[in-house]
């Protein structure tokens, strides 16, 4: 078994829980010490950023020990290391993670008061560590503390975007963007390392030089190189067991500045090369499930890449002499395609730097790496021109031509004649320009390939990857996503664990599966009224927030409707914003009715070139202007929309919300992961059976879930069968007033014609389906009403589903991948 008895280690030794005097004294030294030498500020000048900085310091001094600890442990103990490769880590503020894992928040607490310091001032000083999109990013955070919770030697690899996921802005209803420099201030939880450094080539040409016989040698000689510095930040486990690293690379010119040129008085272009050198790590590309097709994008893919290859190869021949161990000693983790060049490099690493024949290093490669797909959107998965890639990455071309024509060989030879089959599984796609697809190259290079919860895996076997299922069905597997509870629980919630930890005993801290006992008790009214005080409470904050950034008043007692999340048409905010309309009908038609008043809270970012989720947001915003005004419901229904949904936002959100809107069409959406945080909080969800609500819908039970709408496969049917928007309109007793509204500008007197493109768009070509699930939805909203009116099955409801969620933590992901695709052991507490 993959369970290993704990070893009694220091670092093993459990650690109370509760502020200890000596403790106090001892951290408090040690935040005066820093901000007077690390800092350089005395205390009575300091501001919340020193202190601030002060107790990041004196808080990672408390990490490093373990961290160096765990890195000579792996090391002596020469165990199998795994590398997760990431183009995103969406990992937010780091302060009360490391303090909560390292169970030392309320010491810190304590030796701040006793300074005169407030320790949750500090905690809003700390700027998000944005380095991601959304989901994807999020999760290979979650990732990383549940790697390190389980002792596993991980390394997460990806890049130090200078500029992190834009700051949005709503100006006027419209999302803007500004530039995100969380570094400004300086990141105190890294280290940089100028010493460890890789020179990654770009462009160039391909030599082949004659070994004798028919054998020779391709040499690449790069047009260009850029250095890739590491920085390293460490990651702690829950209890502070174990400590990883997240290295994040950083993209240094070679050859900085052209003297000459400067002498001359050109300052400008001396210092040309510098900055395209550097621009590939400059930003994060907002694309989110959609490629960013810039050439930018395809050398920060390869430079990364390329450099944590580097790394990682140089790292295991230091520690067991020899590359072709590698698939015994390391595990790589392509987290979607953004890495997928992996494979290239990797053949290119083995075979023409370590003379490696082309089929052993075939092997190695696929029994190293692993591939993680995130959508099934035909639009987000990634293809290169043929010709860029020459150009960019000429050496790696070849050899993807190379893998191609063995591959196709193979697949001639076991399905001849089946030229339809060839065309889809081939590396290169022929029509509408030549391109390489890296789903393909990612597939054929990897010995697992996994979807991200149950019905998407199932659903790539019969899409995407349909036609590779047939070649290698054995490499196909699911790991349903999981979430890390240490930072959406107990940071984001602390007083719902409280509660938790005294109605389950404190073992539920390190055992979800001890959750359930929340169940029995479900329907007791004195617990009931405790877990009614703590959401009020975590309701109250949302409010004040609200008020402050929006000036708009909410009701803390109202039902709080959430959806957050990236804007896009397949997850259906605009079906979300019509029942908000026609609700905002009815409710004016008969006020007096026993409606469930609400807020309708919405949050996230659209990639700044998709115009139609800008759209959704401008009309998002015009709706809340006219209901927030309109002095008939004033107490009924509330519209808002948070600008710059972000980590620390979502800290906020998730913890006060009773409704989790999970409407995606279903089919589309991977897996979600909000959906998990949300109702581990507590709240119910209203979703379609899609992604993980399926597999939520099965832990919970069908009676604490509000399902609608059609299923993957009706909405396939549906497709093809030709999508009747003008009979769903016309059957609806809702839909065509709302429509009819939105469209001639009730909404938007100043600019009538505004919201007419979505609005045809759903009369004409409803792709998304919200018409024909309109009606469902209006339905399930109305079950929603009712089961909020009634108080005490509401709140046994919400019981049950945090009872129920144990199962959606990531240590049970990473456990799956440990086990199944890693084979690395993990070690619990338990
Ligand atoms: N996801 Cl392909 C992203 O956040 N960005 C992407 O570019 C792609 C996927 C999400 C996906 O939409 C969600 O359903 C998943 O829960 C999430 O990845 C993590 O797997």
């Amino acid at each position: 078994e993959v369970e290993e008895k704990m070893l009694d280690t220091p670092e093993n030794s459990a650690r109370p829980i509760s502020a200890q005097g000596d403790e106090v004294a001892k951290f408090r030294a040690a935040v005066i010490s820093k901000l007077t030498y690390a800092v350089g500020k005395n205390p009575a000048a300091a501001s919340d950023r020193d202190w601030f900085l002060a107790t990041a310091f004196a808080t990672r001094d408390r990490i490093v020990d373990r961290w160096i600890t765990s890195t000579r442990q792996t090391y002596s103990e020469g165990r199998k290391r795994v590398y997760y490769l990431s183009l995103e880590f969406l990992i937010g503020r780091l302060l009360f993670d490391a303090l909560t894992n390292i169970e030392m928040l309320e010491t810190a607490r304590s030796a701040l008061g006793d300074l005169g310091v407030d320790l949750d001032r500090l905690r809003q000083v700390e700027p998000d560590a944005a380095l991601g999109n959304g989901g994807l990013g999020r999760l290979a955070a979650c990732f990383m503390d549940s790697m390190a919770t389980l002792s596993i030697a991980a390394y997460g690899y990806g890049i130090r975007y200078e500029n992190g996921l834009f700051r949005q802005m709503i100006k006027n209803g419209w999302q803007q963007e500004y530039p995100e420099d969380w570094l400004s201030f300086g990141n105190p939880w890294e280290f940089e390392r100028p010493e460890v450094y890789y020179d990654i080539g770009f462009g160039g040409s391909v030599e082949a030089i004659a070994m004798g016989g028919e054998r020779k040698k391709q040499v690449w000689h790069p047009a260009e190189t850029v250095e890739a510095v590491a920085y390293d930040t460490p990651i702690v486990g829950w209890r502070g067991r174990h400590v990883n690293t997240l290295r994040l690379w950083s993209a240094r010119a070679a050859d900085p500045i052209r003297l000459d040129a400067f002498n001359q008085g050109d300052h400008v272009g001396a210092l040309v090369n510098q900055v395209k050198a550097e621009a590939i790590s400059k930003v994060l590309y907002p694309s989110d499930a959609t490629p960013a097709g810039q050439e930018l994008r395809l050398r920060q893919e390869y430079f990364f890449t390329a450099a944590s290859l580097h790394d990682l190869i140089r790292r295991h021949v230091d520690s067991f002499g020899d590359v072709r161990s590698l698939p015994d000693k390391v595990a790589i983790q392509l987290n979607d395609t953004h890495p997928a060049i992996a494979v290239a490099e990797l053949m290119r690493v083995l075979v023409d730097e370590n003379d490696i024949e082309w089929d052993e290093a075939f092997d190695i490669t696929v029994r190293t790496i692993s591939y993680t797909n995130h959508t099934l959107l035909p639009e987000a998965l990634e293809t290169w021109p043929v010709p860029l890639m020459e150009r960019v990455l000429p050496r790696h071309m070849q050899i993807i031509y190379q893998l191609n024509a063995k591959h196709l060989e193979r697949v001639r030879t076991e399905f001849p004649g089946d030229d339809a089959l060839l065309g889809s599984v081939s590396l290169i796609q022929e029509d509408h320009g030549r391109r390489v697809r890296m789903g393909n190259l990612a597939f054929l290079g990897s010995h697992s390939i996994n979807g991200v919860a149950a019905l998407h895996s199932d659903l790539m076997t019969t899409t995407v990857f349909k036609d590779f299922y047939r070649l290698f069905p054995e490499r196909m597997n699911n790991k349903t996503n999981g979430i890390t509870f240490r930072r959406w629980l107990y940071q984001a919630n602390p007083g719902l664990t409280n509660l938790l930890v005294e109605v389950c005993g404190p073992g539920v801290l390190d055992d979800y599966s001890q959750l359930t006992k929340l169940e029995a008790l479900a329907g007791d009214s004195a617990l009931q009224d405790r877990f009614m005080a703590v959401r009020r409470q975590n309701k109250v904050a949302l409010a004040r927030l609200i008020r402050d950034r929006l000036d708009i008043k909410v009701n803390p007692g109202a039902l709080f409707d959430v959806q957050i999340k990236r804007i896009h048409e397949y997850k259906r905010q605009l079906l979300n914003v019509l029942e908000t309309i026609a609700l905002y009908d009815a409710m004016r038609a008969n006020p007096a009715k026993n409606w469930a008043p609400r807020v309708k809270i919405f949050s996230g970012k659209a990639a700044a070139s998709y115009q139609m989720a800008k759209l959704i947001i401008k009309l998002a915003n015009d709706v809340a202007k006219v209901v927030n005004d309109d002095p008939t419901v004033r107490d009924l229904l509330k519209v808002v929309f948070l600008p710059n949904y972000n980590v620390s936002l979502a800290e906020m959100v998730i913890p006060a919300a009773d409704l989790s809107e999970q409407i995606s069409t279903a089919g589309m959406e991977a897996s979600g992961t909000g959906n998990m945080k949300m109702a581990l909080n507590g709240a119910l969800t209203i979703g379609t059976l899609d992604g993980a609500n399926v597999e939520i819908k099965q832990h919970v039970g069908d009676d604490n879930i509000f399902i609608f709408g059609l299923t993957a496969e009706e909405v396939e049917l549906r497709r093809a069968a030709g999508v009747d928007e003008a009979g769903s309109i016309r059957n609806s007793h809702h839909l065509g007033e709302v429509l009819d509204a939105v469209g001639s500008g009730v909404f938007s007197p100043d600019e009538p014609d505004r919201f007419k493109p979505l609005v045809d768009a759903l009369r004409y070509h409803d792709y998304f389906l919200v018409t024909t699930d309109f009606d469902a939805y209006w339905d399930a909203q109305r079950q929603v009403d009712a089961r909020w009116n009634n108080r005490p099955a509401w709140w046994t409801s919400s019981l049950i589903n945090t009872a129920n969620m144990g199962w959606f933590s990531s240590d049970r992901t990473i456990s799956e991948y440990a086990k199944d695709i890693w084979n690395v052991p993990v070690r619990t507490v338990r």
